[in-house]
């Protein structure tokens, strides 16, 4: 029986990992294998698994909690992936905000299940514009201390640091992002790739399709301060059904909501804000996204038509109050549906900070 190959792509909120298990299925499709995607999150409800299964693509949620915590539900998600058609490979996205990956979910993969899956090494990947902040590289925004210490842990513990999104650099700061990566993080491989124009991939992708896994000892981490780093992100998912007696323009929207939603977050900083929005009438999707306060809100995916009813699911994740998060989502939410003539309905909502994470399994050796 060969293996199936599992492969988890991590990194810090919007760093572009659903962008990369998207072009990582998108190859193995292309090459005739079978791809199961496996999301997850602290809630339910995610704009991630929306996005991944408009392409045509076997998603399983894994909800409630990170992979760490939830590892027999990893393991029953790649049953279930399993059950139609069995995967070559599995690719899994852990939570953004979730670090000791490789202790608590890879090498426990390796030593329980080595029979039945073949561990890729572990890719972390980083928002350029982000990271030269948070490595004091260049001026902006940073979150506080202890989230720092939740974004370093995950590049220390990293076999391979992927620069993602580097069509937004020149050569002179990625050259100075990759060298300062290099001096800090020794143990990691380092690629440079642009998920949105594909550069790079090809050798990324190689990498954690037949490379061994890492056998690095994963290093410390005092789960207290992880904790409390994962504590002072405000969570945010809902979902909402949108109805209007008239057509309206779904993708502008969004775009207004988002406009609301950061002019009236004037404290803390954004970490991701996205959204779909799904017609009840066909298989279109909108999906906009917004990764850090002062950045540029984009849409990844736009209606190609007006819709008069249709789902809204909104993901923002912020270093702020999560009730006052909700409380402005809201207010942007119905002051959107007034300017577009609509009704919108809340089906779901939870708002929340990160529980202390409780990971299932922790060896800190292959
Ligand atoms: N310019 C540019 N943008 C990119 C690239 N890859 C991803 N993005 C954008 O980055 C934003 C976040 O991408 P996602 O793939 O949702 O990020 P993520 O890491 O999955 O985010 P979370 O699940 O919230 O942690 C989206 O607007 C993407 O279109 C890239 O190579 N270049
Ligand atoms: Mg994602």
């Amino acid at each position: 029986m060969v293996k199936a190959r599992y492969i988890m792509i991590g990194g810090f909120l919007g760093a572009g990992k659903t962008t990369a298990v998207l072009a990582l299925a998108r190859q193995l499709r292309a090459d005739g294998k079978r791809a199961g995607l496996i999301t997850n999150d602290q809630s339910f409800g995610l704009v991630d698994t929306a996005m991944l299964a408009s392409h045509g693509f076997d998603v399983e949620e894994i909800g409630g909690g990170c992979f760490c915590c939830r590892f027999n539900s990893l393991l029953q998600a790649s049953e279930n992936l399993s059950r139609d058609a069995r995967p070559d490979a599995f690719i899994a996205e852990p939570v953004g905000s979730c670090t000791d990956l490789r202790a608590a979910v890879s090498y426990p993969l390796r030593r329980i299940y080595g029979e039945d899956f073949e561990v890729a090494p572990l890719s972390v990947l980083v928002d350029p514009v982000r990271a030269e902040r948070m490595l004091g590289l260049a001026p902006g925004r940073v979150f506080a201390p202890k989230v720092q210490y939740v974004y370093e842990k995950q590049l220390e513990e990293a076999d391979a640091i992927v620069v993602n999104k580097v069509d937004l650099l020149d050569q002179a700061r990625l050259d100075r992002l990759q060298s300062a990566l290099a001096s800090r993080y020794p143990q990691a491989r380092l690629f440079a790739v642009s998920t949105r124009t594909c550069s790079g991939l090809e050798e990324w992708f190689a990498y954690v399709l037949t490379a061994a896994g890492g056998s690095q000892i994963a290093p410390e981490i005092d789960y207290e301060t992880y904790a409390e780093g994962e504590a002072l992100l405000g969570w945010l998912n809902c979902t909402v059904n949108l109805a209007s007696k008239h057509e309206f323009d779904g993708n502008a929207f969004l775009r207004s909501l988002a406009a609301r939603l950061r002019s009236a977050a004037k404290t803390g900083e954004i970490a991701h804000l996205k959204m779909t929005l799904s017609p009840d009438q066909g298989n279109d999707i909108a999906v906009l996204n917004l990764v850090r306060s002062d950045g540029a809100v984009e849409m990844s995916h736009r209606l190609q038509a007006p819709l008069e009813s249709g789902q809204l699911i909104l993901n923002l994740r912020a270093e702020d109050d999560p009730e006052q998060m909700w409380a402005r989502t809201e207010a942007g939410l119905y002051a959107t549906a007034a300017e577009f003539d609509a009704a919108a309905n809340v089906e779901q909502h939870e708002f929340f900070r990160p529980a202390k994470p409780n990971p299932t399994h922790r060896m800190a050796t292959v």
